[in-house]
């Protein structure tokens, strides 16, 4: 089947045709241009669709309209994001990327490839707004139920220090206070969390250039990406929790990165109470967040959410660097979490191999720590695959020399890592980066949590 990368999406319209598409996926996209807001694609794209960017299709009601305007362009990574992409082909054949090269899966970062440092952003995650669309199947409702817990917990995140022991593992996430639900081959808590030895890196590793001689602290990564049964906790609490005065200002800091905490100027940007907050994970047909779910990785929260879990959690959201040493597994320098070999079904939930059954489809969404054969050195399952990963940062270039740094500027985009269970191999590397506006919500991006 095809496999043309997506691409930027910039203006009102998007374009997609020809290619056999999930029919869910063309009523998601369907509802996406009926809103006729600004939308990227990201994950979506690496299936079956080519997107183009186009300047100026009047948003004005054009359902799958807009065709005459896009352009074949789909080159990748080239795209500008903003107006729209150049190389109008005129072709109106509903912009089947013309290129629609697959290497356009090294989001606009690090790739090889025409990443210029910057450049605008990549590809996109699908959906900004409000997200629904398409009736979720399966379990309706739920989200709360879980364990009535009102962690007040306050969110600041009590110095984690910034030393630990190899191997040692931290406390838990107040999310696995209540939860039953367990993770991994050995049944463990899903928040366990393991210590990464602080060292130095090059952080871009062989792959993306410009590199930058990285330092990082020690620092506990979660094991496993944030469960569906986790977020219900949070769910739960949420309404008690934000009654109580949170996020506060500077909760979940990096201790060692100045300004890395929240900023009470981004509340307004959280739901503002947890019915709304459980209606906005449902962000489609590959939303995770349902009852009865509780070991998928969750999926569909903002960047903010994703902040905002890990503060309560009694964590933070992890800095790209962190992110990419842990992946890298520091100075070795790895190209996958694993090592050097290339993905396969048996290291990383990707490529929509889950199941043999063509296209992409819920149940290839897999159970946190699914895949033990791609554990990473520091016993990290799924940094490759399953959920991209938010982090802290904001996108830039990296600086030449990086010593426990993170680009706090709030910037219009943020940084998910790893790929996701939709993406193509080269997505799996360690050094990739893609970069996506804080408010998406897509149903394959996630949380992982550092402390
Ligand atoms: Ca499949
Ligand atoms: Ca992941």
């Amino acid at each position: 089947m095809e496999r043309e990368a997506h691409d930027v999406l910039t203006s009102a319209c998007l374009c997609y045709a020809e290619h056999p598409l999930d029919a869910a996926v063309t009523s998601y996209l369907d509802g996406v241009m009926m809103r006729g807001s600004t939308v990227r694609l990201l994950g979506f794209g690496a299936i079956a669709l080519s997107l183009v960017s186009v300047g100026s299709c009047a948003s004005s009601g054009e359902s799958s309209g807009c065709k005459g305007a896009c352009s074949g362009s789909g080159a990748a990574g080239t795209e500008s994001a903003a107006g729209g992409g150049g190389a109008s082909s005129g072709d109106d054949s509903g912009g089947v990327g013309g290129g629609g090269s697959p290497g356009n899966l090294e989001s606009g970062a690090g790739g090889g490839g025409a990443e210029a440092g910057e450049t605008a952003r990549p590809e996109g995650g699908a959906g900004g707004a409000g997200g629904a669309s398409g009736g979720s199947p399966g379990t309706p409702e739920a989200g709360s139920g879980a364990a009535g817990a009102d962690g007040g917990s306050g969110g600041e995140s009590d110095s984690p220090g910034t030393s630990c022991t190899e191997g040692s593992k931290g406390s838990e996430g107040l999310s696995c206070r209540e939860l039953s639900a367990r993770c991994g081959a050995t049944a463990e808590s899903c928040c366990t969390n393991v210590c990464v030895p602080g060292g130095s890196f090059t952080l871009g590793g062989t792959v993306t250039a410009p590199t930058s001689q990285a330092t990082v602290a020690d620092f506990h990564l979660d094991k496993y990406e944030v469960s569906v049964g986790r977020f219900n906790a949070f769910v739960a609490s949420y309404d008690a929790w934000r009654a109580a005065g949170n996020p506060r200002q500077g909760a979940a800091a990096h201790p060692l990165i100045a300004e890395s905490g929240w900023r009470v100027s981004w509340t307004a940007l959280l739901p503002s109470n947890s019915s709304i907050l459980n209606s906005s994970v449902r962000c489609g047909t590959y939303a995770t967040g349902s009852a009865g779910r509780a070991q998928l990785p969750m999926n569909c929260v903002s960047w903010y959410e994703a902040f905002a879990f890990c503060a309560w959690d009694g964590g933070r959201l992890p800095t790209e660097v962190e992110w990419e040493y842990a992946a890298a597994a520091g100075s070795e320098g790895r190209l996958y979490p694993w090592g050097a070999d290339p993905p396969t079904a048996d290291r990383a939930v990707y490529d929509c191999l889950a199941n043999d059954t063509p296209g992409c489809r819920f149940e290839e969404i897999l159970v946190v720590g699914s895949k033990p054969s791609g554990v990473a050195r520091w016993a990290q399952h799924d940094l490759a695959g399953s959920m991209w990963e938010w982090v802290v940062d904001s996108r830039a270039s990296y600086p030449p020399v990086a010593v426990n740094y993170a680009n706090v500027s709030d910037g219009s985009t943020r940084v998910v890592r790893g790929g996701s269970w939709f993406n193509e191999a080269a997505d799996m590397r360690a050094a990739n980066r893609l970069d996506i506006e804080p408010t998406t919500r897509n149903g394959d991006m996630g949380i992982r949590c550092a402390r």
